[in-house]
């Protein structure tokens, strides 16, 4: 069993996919980060970054429990775990974890900075939006000259492409018009209609429809004192 500590964003829906993917026996535990969840004590144990998804696995390496954090550790963690969606030929596998770094170091980042300043930020600050609004543009394209040449980003169908995924998803928010794109919206598209993907995306919506809604207090927890305090 694995205990899943998690949140409806797109870092916690690259796994919840993983584990909807892979059938692997799960509990979800919501760690809503809007109401501070993420800084509590046994939380930050398991998260030190105090950021989801993090999980725990009772049933580890050698049969030990482990407990992980970053969702891209925790992607690789569980493709080993299976056996599924990481190659095993040592090339393949490369391209799959060059892809996973591609989105950990870079569409990550820039789409959640881009996000930040088009979404969150309490001041317009234009040289902040365009720096980040170009960069996301700029990755897109990298994207759809990849997708132009390959159905999915490593080849067959990854855990590259369930890291990458849940951030396109999101190109309202990032200003990113998908037809601009049309490789990128063809993969897309096909990973949008995945029965498993659908399943992850479901994961916590109940937990999210009923948490209240404190907008200032949420600002405070990602983005003020409360983030920033030496802990
Ligand atoms: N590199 C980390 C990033 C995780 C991350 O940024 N999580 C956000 C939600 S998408 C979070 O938990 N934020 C809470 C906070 O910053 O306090 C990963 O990929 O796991």
């Amino acid at each position: 069993m694995i205990d899943l500590y998690s949140w409806t964003t797109p870092n916690g829906h690259k796994v919840h996919i993983m584990l909807e993917e892979t059938c692997l026996d799960y509990h979800a535990h919501p760690v809503n980060i809007y109401a501070g969840d993420q800084f509590d004590p046994d939380f930050l144990k398991i998260s030190p970054n105090n950021k989801i998804p993090a999980i725990v696995d009772r049933e580890g390496p050698e049969g030990e429990p482990i407990a992980l954090f970053e969702s891209g550790a925790i992607l690789l963690y569980l493709a080993e775990k299976t056996g599924r969606f990481l190659p095993t030929r040592p090339a393949d596998r490369f391209h799959v974890v060059e892809w996973l770094m591609f989105q950990m170091g870079g569409v990550g980042p820039m789409f959640g900075q881009a996000h930040h300043f088009i979404k969150y930020a309490r001041e317009r600050i234009d040289y902040a939006v365009n720096r980040y609004h170009n960069e996301t543009r700029r990755l897109y394209q990298v994207l759809d000259n990849r997708l132009e040449r390959s159905e999915y980003l490593a080849g067959e169908y990854s855990i590259a492409d369930m890291a990458t995924y849940p951030w396109v998803r999101r190109h309202p928010v990032h200003e990113v018009d998908l037809d601009e794109f049309p490789h990128v919206r063809r993969w897309h598209d096909a990973i949008d209609e995945r029965p498993a993907v659908r399943r992850g995306l479901a994961v916590l919506t109940d937990e999210e429809n009923r948490a209240v809604d404190e907008p200032d207090k949420a600002h405070d927890f990602l983005f003020g004192k409360t983030q920033y305090t030496r802990r």
